[in-house]
């Protein structure tokens, strides 16, 4: 019902406008990506991993860069290995640990599957791993929208459609642990980004002494807890690169009763604007709610509010190790869940392979990138997240951790962006309505916009990749010495 009480119109609203020539979802071109209104780039870094560039929606960019930047593990135990094993990642070199994805088994089989070349310890040495990334579309099988109007009175119709989005995986190995890491485009013009772990755990002999850290999982064998903490680079631009950083902060007011002279108590938000680097770190607090939000203030939406990017930080984690002693200056970024700094280029990276071996003095120090607190308003902004989780092994961690309910994301919601949601272009939905609204009697009518009815199912196990790995064992496990990087 609109705001006057008139019943919403029967006819839809708006046909769906997003063209799909002969049916094709997304391209793959120069490792250049097209999927439903996105474009995206994307490489894998030897050192940090995978990353995504030039992020576009509808042709505006959303995202000069999305990277992964660091992983670090922090242990503790009685035991003198692990009570001082903090392994920052980059040290591996965490790209390099990306091996060959199975389809059915890491992925969808009708995924597809991309090589990836690193060069190797020369420069005519280049190893080729081959289906370092897949990327395939799924619906996660519950609706991105929908709305049952039931009644004649408020216009009797369905409209609804499932959340299918494109997915662009790789599958990080760093010795014991197996972080699975997604860039994912949801077709409402939402970015998700998600890590989440598996792999073994690294355990260590049991005594009465290692019980402040951790369960006997198996006999004389105890499960050290530890805190797992990724690293993310943002470059965000949104409406070009003159950019501004606010958080819509939640407060609690009391108000006065229009009717009655009586008091009572609303939430409000209020716009604070960060100026500097120092201004803008962001410790969570759960006194203190609020949106973060990016923008061009020099764009608004056709009827003059703010039109932004709205960052939703989902896989915030406390870290405990007081600052500047031990391990911990290896890996500052941890002391913030969101740090915003001004683009430089030689603020590429927030961390450096030798971050592991030099604590006192790192190579890369993240706090130098805020620490002269440069002015942010109006500049080409770069957002770094940290998200996390502490881990206290339990027997079910045992053969290998599983990944249910280990998902840490992050997002990038459209933010008064768009004058509605974009997933009205899509012909993924359906509408059911009256064929003659004045009389129903006729019954309904179910429109797909030219989808056939059939349901999707996946594709038949295939023996394709059986048969290459039978020819070539190296395409997934080591079986013949230089050919693996490491
Ligand atoms: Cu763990």
């Amino acid at each position: 019902m609109n705001l006057r009480g008139d019943p919403l119109p029967a006819e839809p609203l708006r046909p769906p406008t997003l063209v799909e020539p002969d049916g094709i979802r997304y391209t793959l071109k120069d490792r250049k990506v097209d999927y439903l209104g996105w474009s995206f780039n994307f490489r894998l870094s030897s050192l940090t991993g995978p990353a995504i560039f030039d992020v576009r929606y509808k042709g505006e960019r959303i995202a000069y860069e999305v990277a992964m930047s660091e992983i670090a593990v922090i242990y503790s135990a009685d035991n003198p290995l692990q009570k001082t094993t903090d392994f920052v990642d980059s040290g591996a070199l965490i790209g390099t640990h990306s091996k060959s994805l199975v389809p059915g088994g890491d992925c969808p089989e009708s995924s597809t599957f991309i090589n990836q070349s690193f060069s190797g310890q020369t420069l005519a040495n280049v190893v080729e791993i081959p289906r370092a990334f897949c990327l395939f579309e799924n619906n996660n099988g519950y609706p991105i929208r929908r709305h049952l109007s039931f009644s004649k009175s408020e216009g009797a119709w369905y409209n609804g459609m499932l959340d299918s989005v494109l997915t662009l995986r790789s599958v990080l190995t760093v010795v014991n642990y197996d972080y699975i890491v997604d860039f994912i485009f949801h077709q409402n013009g939402v970015f998700e980004h998600r890590v989440m772990s598996t792999g073994y755990i690294f355990p260590s002999f049991y005594s009465e002494a290692e019980r402040p850290y951790g369960f006997q999982v198996a006999e004389n064998v105890v499960g050290s807890l530890h805190h797992h903490i990724f690293h993310y680079k943002a470059d965000l631009d949104i409406a070009g690169t003159s950019n501004r950083y606010e958080t819509l902060d939640l407060k609690n007011k009391e108000v006065q009763l229009r009717v009655v002279p009586k008091k009572y108590h609303n939430n409000v938000f209020e716009r604070s604007l960060k100026k500097t680097e120092k201004e803008a770190l962001y410790k969570y607090n759960f006194d203190t709610p609020k949106y973060h939000v990016v923008h061009n203030d020099a764009v608004k939406t056709p009827l003059g509010e703010l039109k932004a990017y709205r960052i939703g930080l989902h896989g915030m984690s406390k870290q405990l190790h007081p600052e500047g002693v031990d391990n911990e200056p290896a890996l500052p970024w941890a002391r913030h869940q969101l740090a915003v700094t001004k683009h430089k280029d030689d603020e590429a990276v927030s961390s450096s392979p030798y971050a592991m071996w030099d604590s006192f003095d790192p190579v890369t120090d993240f706090t130098t990138f805020y620490e002269d607190d440069e002015k942010i308003v109006d500049e080409d902004l770069v957002f770094w997240i940290t998200m996390g989780m502490h881990h206290i092994p339990h027997t079910e961690d045992l053969p290998v951790t599983p990944t249910v309910g280990n998902h840490l994301t992050f997002f990038l919601f459209p933010y008064n962006y768009f004058v509605d949601c974009p997933s009205m272009a899509s012909r993924d939905q359906i509408r059911i309505e009256h064929k003659d609204r004045n009389d129903p009697k006729q019954g309904v009518r179910v429109e797909r916009y030219g989808r056939s009815d059939e349901t999707c199912s996946l594709p038949p196990y295939s023996q394709e990749y059986d048969k290459a790995i039978e020819d070539d064992p190296d395409i997934i496990v080591e079986s013949r010495k230089g050919r693996g990087l490491l």
